[in-house]
């Protein structure tokens, strides 16, 4: 390779590097002028968020399928490496055709200006994080690409600084500033993460909180309720380990000093709640289980809490619904809306709440601090809106909610269901006795039955334990003698109606799977 040439390549990998470095440098500054205005500007945040509200409904469920609950992480990692590729290119243009990439810096820029403006959380500052972000990468590309050794290969060629000596030290001098603008993108990528832990001041308020003891306790849980068999899900499931779904890529910070409820639409009396209104209330507290619709069958998505809250339907009753209104848009503070039937949450024998606590403690930043609503028997995405700051009292003919805007059923009960928790799906067992032991539900309604089948042998009944309520799962075991070899193990659930589980297999898509978790194990 002539030697022109090879300052030529070197110097398009430099010009790369300097494209990532400047891109590093504005994410940075970017989120570190975010997480100092407001964590909801932040240029990822709102990108991701906006990327995730403009997928189509297939992609959610296959980040759901990939990813679990950490489809968030997977999303942001997404977008750093699409970045960072795009990043590389601007530089190698900026070395060519200068302005070009400089422009494109400052358009990425804009565009995560425009973007973060129209995100439901936006304040009036929201612009500024992505214009500083892409303004910063601008000036740093500009800068470090100035400072390529030779400044094309053209030049080398021309003989423009061509004399080694120059050609290293130059080199030297690119690679200490282009080392020392990456340092000043991860000191601001770590004190935007330190800052934005300022979402610290509404985590120390939530632990600082202390929630009125409930009016109506919970009846206690019977003391047959948890079987304790290693690797059957808990009877009430630890915050810790509840199942997180939602579209929101920053936790929104709510201060419960900032929080209030709006009741408006088809009422005859708009009705105003703050926080400190909503706790001096008769606050009732009970066990109700929560699933998402997108569990798939045998998923974990769904989970048991205790709950601490106020009925729904002493709220509406306050605000006098209209006689043709039947519905309730719920909406979150980051514009998510859930439509659930009004007549679910003025029944008086279900138990739709606004919760403020879960399992003892406030809420979790994560599942919905300060308010949430929790209504028995309904998924989550038509019912159990996070962060809850407006309900509008509505029909289904006139507004419709984010999920059912992208494909989802605009009515969710949650249909009847079992999973088998132990032995595992592909775990090796030793053969003799043992047990097969799992979970059945349908809130609201209850399980009265749950049946284990081994190969094709008889359907076995199963011991149910006792449910603390209607609203909750079941636990349930069988005691198994396992031979030698491989078998498949099903199980069905029956509700209190006297329904079986059907084995018809459905998919999430639109109001929930259906069909028998079934699957083999190996015994040796
Ligand atoms: N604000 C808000 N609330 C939301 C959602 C959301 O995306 N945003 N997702 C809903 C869905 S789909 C489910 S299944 C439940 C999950 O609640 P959890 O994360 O506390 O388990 O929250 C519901 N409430
Ligand atoms: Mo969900």
């Amino acid at each position: 390779m002539a030697r022109a040439d090879r300052v030529g390549t070197r110097n398009g990998w430099l010009a790369a590097a300097a494209g990532a470095v400047a891109a590093l440098v504005g994410a940075g500054l970017g989120e570190l002028s975010a997480a100092l205005i407001a964590p909801s500007s932040s240029p990822f945040a709102a990108i991701g968020g906006a990327l995730i509200d403009a997928a189509p409904p297939w992609a959610k469920d296959t980040a759901i399928a990939w990813f679990g609950t950490a489809d968030k992480v997977a999303l942001l990692t997404g977008i750093a490496v699409v970045l960072l590729a795009v990043a590389a290119v601007t530089g190698l243009l900026e070395r060519r055709r200068p302005p070009i990439g400089v422009a494109i810096a400052v358009a990425l820029g804009v565009v995560g200006a425009v973007v973060a403006l129209t995100r439901a959380d936006a304040g009036p500052l929201s612009w500024l994080p992505s214009l500083i972000a892409g303004a910063t990468m601008g000036v740093t590309l500009r800068m470090l690409v100035r400072m390529l050794p030779a400044r094309s290969a053209g030049e080398a060629r021309a003989g423009v600084s061509t004399d080694d000596r120059t050609l290293e030290m130059d080199r030297r001098r690119f690679l200490a500033w282009t080392g020392g603008a990456a340092a000043i993108g991860v000191v601001a990528v770590l004190g935007a993460t330190l800052v934005s832990g300022g979402s610290r001041a509404v985590a120390a308020i939530r632990s600082a909180l202390r929630l009125p003891t409930p009016a109506v306790a919970a009846s206690p849980v019977p003391a047959g309720a948890e079987l304790d068999i290693a690797g059957l899900a808990d009877v009430i499931t630890p915050n810790a380990s509840f199942y997180r779904i939602d579209t929101a890529l920053v936790v929104p910070q709510v201060d419960p000093a900032d929080w209030s409820l709006r009741i408006h639409g088809m009422v005859e009396n708009e009705v105003t709640l703050t926080w400190d209104e909503l706790v001096a209330l008769p606050l009732e507290e009970g066990y109700a289980t929560m699933s998402c619709v997108s569990n798939e069958v045998g998923g974990t998505l769904i989970g048991n809490a205790l709950w601490l809250g106020y009925p729904l339907r002493e709220l509406l009753a306050r605000a006098r619904p209209t006689a043709d209104a039947d519905m309730v848009l719920s909406r979150s503070i980051d514009g998510f809306t859930a439509s659930t039937p009004l007549e679910t949450l003025t029944d008086p024998d279900r138990w739709s709440i606004l919760a403020v606590g879960m399992n003892g403690e406030p809420l979790p930043l994560e599942h919905g601090f300060p308010v949430r609503m929790v209504v028995p028997g309904l998924y989550g995405y038509v019912s159990a809106t996070k962060w809850v700051v407006d309900l509008e009292v509505t029909r289904f003919d006139r507004a419709t909610a984010y999920w059912t805007d992208r494909g989802w059923s605009e009515r969710g009960p949650v249909k009847l269901q079992s999973r088998i928790d132990v032995p595992r799906p592909g775990q090796g067992l030793s053969a003799g006795e043992t047990v097969i032991a799992g979970v059945a539900w349908q809130p609201h309604v209850g399980v009265s039955r749950v049946e284990v089948q081994v190969d094709d042998g008889p359907w076995e009944d199963a011991t149910l334990a006792t449910a603390i309520s209607d609203d909750t799962w079941v636990q349930w075991s069988l005691p198994w003698r396992a031979t030698a070899g491989r078998h498949v193990l099903r199980c069905r659930a029956t509700n209190a109606l006297g329904e079986t589980q059907t084995s018809e297999v459905a998919g999430v898509v639109p109001d929930g799977a259906t069909g028998w978790h079934e699957f083999p194990v190996d015994v040796f």
